[in-house]
């Protein structure tokens, strides 16, 4: 019976179809996807923070309204995501639980500091451009609820993506010196970090042929960390930066960009819990949890007297 599940289930995979909640799966790809979309989700809630801290000091009204847009979409994408992990059979309090003790993993880039406004222009243009490039395939995973959660949340990236792009014009178009020397500098900081979020190279990727497999991954990560580097070089052209690596040239034979070798011992420590901000944004989420609990118990409270209401 079991071996006759599990070919059904591998001809909908080759076919192209899509696994539903409800349907049977092996329990090593429901391990996975809960892994990835908890992660996920923990990066959208993690990566409020780094923006979070401009809010107060955005330099114009119309500035500070569209960050606060952005920093709220994000926490509405993490909760599409914990929704969606939830469908496998994980509850958000434990996953918020892992998240808390340190045990789950987040994205490695928002263990970084936004040390100038014009760093959340830089997490706009280059954080949410590879957002985007590793989200897109995403619309088109085999597990239907997260496909699903991923086409809304790929609409507001690109949202994301062009206003951070948008508030980097204007510094280096109508800025000074010293703003457009801001945004060089932001850009010198984020780049690196920025390759990294792909993951690590193809050839010590341990989930990606699995994932690839069973459709959850449609691309590699070298494949998507090319795509990003092709599709950023024109866009940093245009603004008026460079970007901070001497090797990259564009390369005929290949049609692509070559770029120079990126510190993956650097990546594997941010990974690892020894970045800049790691303890700092743990702490903050932690804090927020704490402070939240009379929230949560307020409304479990309310709901409960609801339900007496009704039963009466
Ligand atoms: N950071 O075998 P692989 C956003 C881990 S966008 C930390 O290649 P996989 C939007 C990996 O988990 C950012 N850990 O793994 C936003 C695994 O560890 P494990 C979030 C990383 O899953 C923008 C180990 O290394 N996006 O939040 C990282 O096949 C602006 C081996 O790696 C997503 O999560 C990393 N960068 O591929 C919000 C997209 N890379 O679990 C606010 C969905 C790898 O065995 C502001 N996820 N690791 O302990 C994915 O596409 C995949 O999970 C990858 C990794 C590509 C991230």
């Amino acid at each position: 019976h079991q071996q006759q599940l599990m070919a059904r289930f591998d001809a909908r995979i080759d076919d192209g179809g899509f696994i539903e909640a409800k349907d049977w799966m092996p329990d090593h790809y429901r391990r996975t996807l809960i892994r990835q979309i908890s992660q996920h989700a923990h990066s959208e809630i993690v990566g409020m923070l780094p923006e979070g801290n401009w809010v107060t000091r955005a330099p114009t009204l119309k500035r500070k309204a569209i960050l606060l847009a952005k920093i709220q979409d994000e926490g509405g994408h993490g909760l599409y995501l914990y929704a969606a992990a939830e469908t496998l059979g994980r509850s958000r309090d434990e996953l918020l639980a892992d998240l808390h003790s340190g045990k789950a993993k987040y994205s490695s880039i928002f263990n970084y500091p936004t040390l100038t406004w014009a760093d959340v222009g830089v997490i706009g243009w280059l954080v949410d451009g590879a957002a985007i490039m590793n989200q897109v395939p995403l619309c088109r995973c085999s597990y239907a609820p997260y496909a699903r959660a991923m086409v809304r949340i790929c609409r507001e990236e690109s949202f994301h993506q062009r206003q951070g792009y948008d508030a980097l014009l204007a510094m280096m178009q109508q800025g000074t010196d010293a703003q457009r020397a801001l945004v060089q500098d932001a850009v010198n900081r984020w780049w690196w970090p920025c390759l990294m979020m792909f993951g690590p190279p193809d050839a010590e990727s341990v989930h990606t042929a699995q994932s690839m497999r069973w459709g959850i991954k449609r691309n590699s990560n070298d494949e998507l960390r090319q795509k990003f580097v092709d599709a950023t070089v024109q866009q940093a052209q245009v603004l008026g930066v460079s970007l901070p690596d001497p090797e990259l040239t564009w390369n005929e034979t290949r049609q692509h960009w070559d770029f120079g070798a990126i510190d993956w011992e650097e990546f594997w420590r941010v990974v690892g819990g020894d970045g800049p901000c790691n303890a700092e944004r743990l702490a903050a989420r932690v804090k927020a949890w704490d402070d939240g609990a009379w929230v949560r118990e307020a409304a479990l409270a309310h709901a409960a007297k609801e339900q007496a209401r009704q039963t009466q």
